[in-house]
């Protein structure tokens, strides 16, 4: 039956009257899956309630952030705790370091790291280091890969721009993009090819290891060892983009998982425990060409914020802590819960293609393999879109887009599993 939305769609109203497309990021809009987006006001461990009351068991976690779920009491209490003391100074704090030493602990390719207070700020930064190390100007990154909204890094991007099926962004000059290299995702000889036509001018090849703003697509076995030889050969700097996978697909990151080493990384999400913070790290003597040490500017008011600084702490602590059975019970109940859905697409007769990678997944409406932009734009969005609507009027949150991934928490439990796997197929009937 579907639910009343009555107060969200008056706030929807609203809000448009205010703010551009009612929305301060667009994903957020409902536009490709259509229909009223509800307005949130509450989350608690693997559920949130919108503003007319209705449940939901949550898939997306902010995005990612709350691989604790919602409103974890100990993350709680070290924000309210900081808050106490003060909420910002634009002066060093003492939990900025004791943020950076976990950070540190968990990847070993970081030997400093710089925070910031978003992905955006994270991957432009490291950019820019890059450049500044390498002194060339041309940088690599991948079709469909995503790095926030930075000038450079808007080029055939990921998550929204995919989503809304805008091909760049206006507003940024051709010039400001030339020396941005879009090569296909999973693709080795695409990156030789590169390298060969521009010698000695490529500056970096940035990733996100697994992709997470196509929706979920892990690398090939074999293709981040190639992105890291290549670049190694060529004395280019590779980057991984963590803001998804650190912390979240094993407590090191894609680096941890697949063993590589990179030369930058750049965090967000999980070191925030679901509060503002990007950050980018690496060897000490790369890093220390940061201001005020080095030539490379880059600074903000907010940054190493110590709420922020404090709920990153809290969970951090809470995933060390525990750390092999915490990753192992997350990919187990992410598991069932794909192998379920994935069923129930068969038994329904729908082409889904599922990809998981630990606890980030995604069902691509589509009968391909997805394994780069290619194949991701071959779903079927439109069935996505009546799919994503059917969950949620059977209380389950997905990300609304084919492209972009899901997450599970730790505190989603077998009965939520189980629901969900219920509506999926009470939906995939539906399609
Ligand atoms: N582009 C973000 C996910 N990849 C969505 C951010 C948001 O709307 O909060």
């Amino acid at each position: 039956m579907a639910r009343s939305l009555d107060r969200s769609r008056a706030l929807q109203i609203r809000a448009e009257q205010l703010i551009p497309g009612g929305v301060n990021s667009p994903v957020r809009a409902f536009r490709s899956v259509g229909g009223t987006p509800p307005f949130l006001v509450r989350g608690l461990g693997a559920h949130v309630w919108d503003a007319d009351g209705n449940r939901y068991i949550d898939y997306v976690g902010s995005w990612g952030p709350l691989i604790l779920g919602h409103s974890p009491p100990e993350v709680i209490e070290a924000i309210v705790q900081a808050a106490r003391n003060g909420t910002s100074f634009g002066a060093s704090t003492p939990t900025e370091a004791d943020l950076a030493e976990l950070v540190i602990e968990a990847f070993p390719a970081i030997e400093k790291v710089r925070f910031v207070s978003s992905g955006t700020e994270a991957t432009m930064s490291a950019i820019r280091l890059a450049r500044a190390h390498t002194q060339r100007k041309f940088i690599v990154k991948f079709e469909g890969c995503y790095h926030g909204h930075s000038d450079a890094l808007l080029v055939k991007a990921g998550s929204g721009v995919a989503t809304l099926g805008i091909p760049g962004s206006a507003g940024v000059p051709e010039e400001f993009v030339e020396f941005t290299l879009a090569l296909p995702y999973n693709d080795r000889n695409a990156v030789e090819a590169a390298f060969a036509k521009f010698r000695g001018q490529i500056a970096c090849v940035i990733v996100e290891p697994v992709v997470g703003n196509m929706g979920c697509v892990p690398p090939r076995p074999g293709y981040l060892e190639a992105l890291r030889e290549i670049t190694a050969r060529e004395g280019a700097l590779l980057i991984f983009d963590e803001v998804m996978t650190g912390f979240r697909v094993a407590f090191g990151g894609a680096s941890e998982l697949y063993h590589i080493k990179p030369d930058l990384t750049t965090l967000g999400k999980i070191i925030g425990g679901g509060l503002p913070v990007g950050a980018y790290g690496g060897p000490a003597k790369i890093m220390d060409l940061v201001a005020p040490l080095g030539p490379v500017y880059q600074a903000g008011t907010l940054s190493g914020n110590p709420l922020a600084m404090a709920a990153g702490i809290a969970t951090l602590c809470q995933l060390k802590a525990n750390r092999k059975q915490f990753y192992k019970q997350l990919d187990d109940m992410a598991g069932k819960l794909v192998a379920g859905i994935t069923a129930a697409a068969k038994e329904a007769g729908v082409a889904m293609t599922a990809n998981r990678v630990g606890s980030m997944f995604t069902f691509f409406f589509t009968d391909k393999q997805v394994t780069d932009w290619e194949s991701a734009a071959t779903c079927d969005t439109a069935k996505f879109g009546r799919f994503h609507g059917a969950m949620l009027d059977a209380g389950v949150w997905l990300p609304p887009s084919q492209f972009e991934a899901a997450f599970l928490s730790i505190a989603h439990t077998q009965g939520d599993i189980d629901d969900t796997i219920a509506a999926a197929r009470e939906a995939l009937a539906l399609l």
